[in-house]
């Protein structure tokens, strides 16, 4: 008989059905020897949990989260409401004693995600940050081949996250509002981009060298009555019927930054990136070698090896999908691809091995490191909003 972890979910939405895919598929491909249940999901009331719960194989649906969290049966809780309702969850979690995962970015403020490390640190509980972005193939063989010194020292990260899908016609919705989002594409988008590159170097930013943001589209229509369940859902005290709503967040975030090796840095997070459709992008270029990524073509890696003959030097294109790649051979056989959806299904396995006391394929982010990506985030708006270089030393 194997063991089992009764998980609740907080929130439904896209990441609840990432999450609840994840929890529903782990169990077919990996096995683990610790399974879980998929016990309760809570939902606001015109959420209609309980739909949700019969499409996602959610055994109860709830809605009253304080409740389902002090339920003595659930073991884990996983977060996936928006970020402003990331830490009263995790807090009533972390005093309850038990494990909590929590979707990115970990918060909507600095001053919260602090709270939630410390408090997850000074309870002692397991706690996780869903960047679903380590557990792609190629970016864990990335992580490997520079632990294995592959490309020698690291000079310089560039990396980029460009969506489009915030063009003029979207509607406004919770993650234009600063209280709801905390920011924008920067949070959103950043907070990927910034943990991945931190991950894979294992470098820390040390400094911000200039930021610049903007937010191009200024106001958003807020559709007058008929706002559909995901803009209600968080724009409560947006008077519907309201012809338009002003952005509090960025669309654009870019910038610059010096790492504790030396070596120097820029990111980019992008909503109105016309053509990019989720381009999570990096190239990370050392003194033997390089490394390329871009989350639209996911299974392929591609490697600068620098220590080869100059005139047989070039970029080799990896395709990750055998499996001597992570996480491949539970899924198919060599060669067949796979897609975003695997990422959050091998987390789910690597989240089960760590509560179980064993070791996760690949590192798992803590409240504690995403709590530290969001100090970059964080040092790189008052870059931006003060227009000076900001040293991480002066980021809490
Ligand atoms: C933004 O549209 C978004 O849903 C992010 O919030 C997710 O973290 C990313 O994985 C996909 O795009």
């Amino acid at each position: 008989m194997s063991k089992t972890i009764n998980v609740a979910m907080i929130g439904q939405g896209f990441m609840g059905r990432s999450h609840s895919n994840a929890w529903g598929q782990v169990k077919r491909f990996f096995k683990p020897e610790l399974m879980p249940v998929l016990h309760t999901v809570y939902g606001m009331e015109f959420e209609n949990p309980k739909a949700f719960a019969d499409v996602w194989d959610w055994q109860n649906a709830s809605t009253n989260w304080e409740e389902t969290i002090k339920d003595p049966a659930i073991g884990l809780i996983d977060i996936v409401t928006p970020n402003f309702m990331h830490a009263p969850p995790a807090q009533a979690a972390i005093a309850a004693g038990k494990a909590v995962a929590c979707e990115k970015p970990i918060s909507a403020t600095l001053e919260e995600a602090r709270e939630m490390s410390q408090a997850a640190e000074k309870a002692g509980v397991e706690s996780f940050v869903w960047f679903c972005y380590r557990r792609t193939p190629a970016v864990a063989l990335a992580y490997k081949l520079v632990r294995d010194g592959m490309i020698g020292d690291i000079r310089h990260i560039r990396a980029t996250y460009l969506q489009e899908w915030a063009d003029d016609s979207v509607p406004f919705a919770w993650r234009f509002k600063k209280a709801y989002a905390g920011s924008g594409a920067h949070g959103d988008l950043n907070a990927h981009i910034v943990d991945m590159t931190r991950f894979i170097s294992g470098l820390e930013v040390t400094e911000i060298c200039g930021a610049i943001t903007e937010t191009f589209v200024k106001e958003r229509v807020v559709p007058d009555g008929n706002m559909t369940d995901e803009e209600l859902r968080y724009s409560k005290d947006i008077k519907t019927g309201a012809v338009k709503a002003a952005v509090e967040v960025d669309d654009t975030t870019l910038f610059l930054c010096r790492f504790d090796n030396g070596a120097i840095g820029s990111y980019e997070a992008a909503r109105q990136a016309t053509g990019n459709y989720n381009r999570n992008a990096f190239e990370i270029n050392g003194t033997k070698g390089s490394l390329k990524f871009n989350f639209e073509d996911m299974n392929y890696l591609e490697f600068f090896d620098a220590t080869r003959p100059r005139p047989i030097q070039g970029w080799t294109k990896i395709l990750c999908t055998n499996a001597v790649h992570p996480y491949v051979g539970n899924y198919w056989p060599d060669g067949h691809l796979i897609g975003y959806e695997h990422g959050f299904t091998s987390m789910a396995y690597d989240i089960l091995l760590q509560l179980n006391g064993q070791t996760p394929t690949v590192p798992l982010a803590s409240f504690t490191d995403a709590y530290n990506t969001q100090r970059v985030l964080e040092a790189a708006l008052i870059s931006a909003n003060e227009k000076k270089w900001v040293n991480m030393s002066d980021v809490k």
